[in-house]
């Protein structure tokens, strides 16, 4: 198969050493798309910002620091799964395939996996983020795991599998780890359910990890934790736009806000405006003007039931392998695989 996105060169390509090479699309792609963005995002009545726009380096750390705060249970609740599951994953694995991870970020969860995979001669490790800690992450692997070879795509889901999909005919178990997928508005999650799906062959599997329904206090705390680290990710998305798009956000006229919408089953996540206000933006060429209580939406976080999980999966074409939980019933980690 030809590595055709390659060859049309919409991707850079950094090669560090024998073991890890990287592929980035040229900056004024990206550039270009978030001033677009934001300018569409807020240039209306009812404003938001795209969720994928928190991850700059500094909202990546802060989200690193978000998963190990008391309240925020994903992540330990999905660590403590993934150490069950390790050896009966391997039931369904072949012998020679590439392990790919859509959202790698710190890849912490990543080692769970590599570490019953030691048997391999050699593992590929593919891993995608629309963060450059993609880099540094794989640099720390790759001295921990001296049989790793790493490819890193730093782009955004949809890009990395299209890369994906033309580079060649090995196997793939695909990892979506962290109820990640939450974040979509359920249009852009079936849709993107269905590139994971064309981007697959026969026999190649996928790993996603999703966050349960449960009870609202639980929910509600978990994204308003005590230290105030989850505020500081929120808020982190204006600095981002101060810096990027040479815009003057005042963060002390902003506060953080997140509630569960049962109905929608879901965390909602804004910036409220403590102040009537109005903020230059100019590489978005817009002047935001925003009312004192106005909110921004900037995320939303989808629970599941499990049987909305297994109907999804369903209606997209995958085949059920297996789903695992963890004994309270917080999180749950489901296997399917493209017949
Ligand atoms: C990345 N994503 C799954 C996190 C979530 O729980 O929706 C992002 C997050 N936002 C606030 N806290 C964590």
């Amino acid at each position: 198969m030809n590595n055709t996105l390659q060859k049309n060169k919409e991707y850079k390509k950094f090669v560090v050493d024998s073991r890890l090479q990287y592929f980035k699309p040229h900056a004024t792609k990206i550039e270009k798309t978030f001033a677009e963005e934001i300018s569409s995002g807020l240039g209306t009545n009812s404003k938001s910002i795209h969720p994928k726009f928190f991850y700059d380096k500094k909202g990546s750390e802060l989200f690193e620091k978000i998963c190990s705060v008391p309240e925020y249970y994903p992540t330990r609740t999905e660590i403590s799964i993934l150490k069950k599951l390790q050896s009966e994953l391997s039931s369904y694995l072949d012998e020679d395939f590439r392990l790919v991870e859509l959202g790698s970020g710190s890849s912490t969860k990543t080692r769970l996996i590599l570490d019953f995979l030691t048997s391999q001669k050699t593992l590929e490790y593919f891993p995608i983020d629309i963060s450059e800690i993609l880099t540094e992450s794989s640099e720390e692997l790759l001295n921990d795991y001296q049989n790793l070879t790493i490819t890193g795509i730093i782009d955004t889901y949809e890009g990395g599998l299209e890369f994906l999909k033309t580079y060649d005919d090995k196997s793939n178990l695909i990892i979506f780890l962290g109820s990640s997928f939450g974040n979509f508005s359920p249009i852009d999650g079936y849709k993107f359910l269905e590139k994971v799906y064309a981007t697959m062959k026969p026999g190649d599997l996928f790993l996603i990890g999703l966050d349960l329904v449960k009870d609202k206090t639980i929910l509600e705390s978990a994204y308003n934790d005590s230290e105030g680290v989850t505020a500081k990710f929120n808020l982190n998305v204006l600095s981002r736009i101060n810096d990027e798009l040479d815009a003057d956000f005042n963060l002390q006229n902003f506060s953080h806000h997140a509630i569960y919408n049962e109905k929608d089953q879901r965390i909602e996540m804004y910036l409220k405006s403590l102040v009537d206000q109005s903020i230059i933006i100019s590489k978005s060429d817009l002047e935001l003007k925003l009312q004192k209580d106005e909110l921004i939406h900037t995320e939303y976080s989808h629970k599941y039931r499990l049987s909305q999980i297994h109907d999804l999966l369903d209606d997209v074409g995958f085949e059920l392998k297996h789903t695992w939980l963890d004994d309270k019933k917080y999180f749950s980690l489901t296997l399917v695989s493209k017949t």
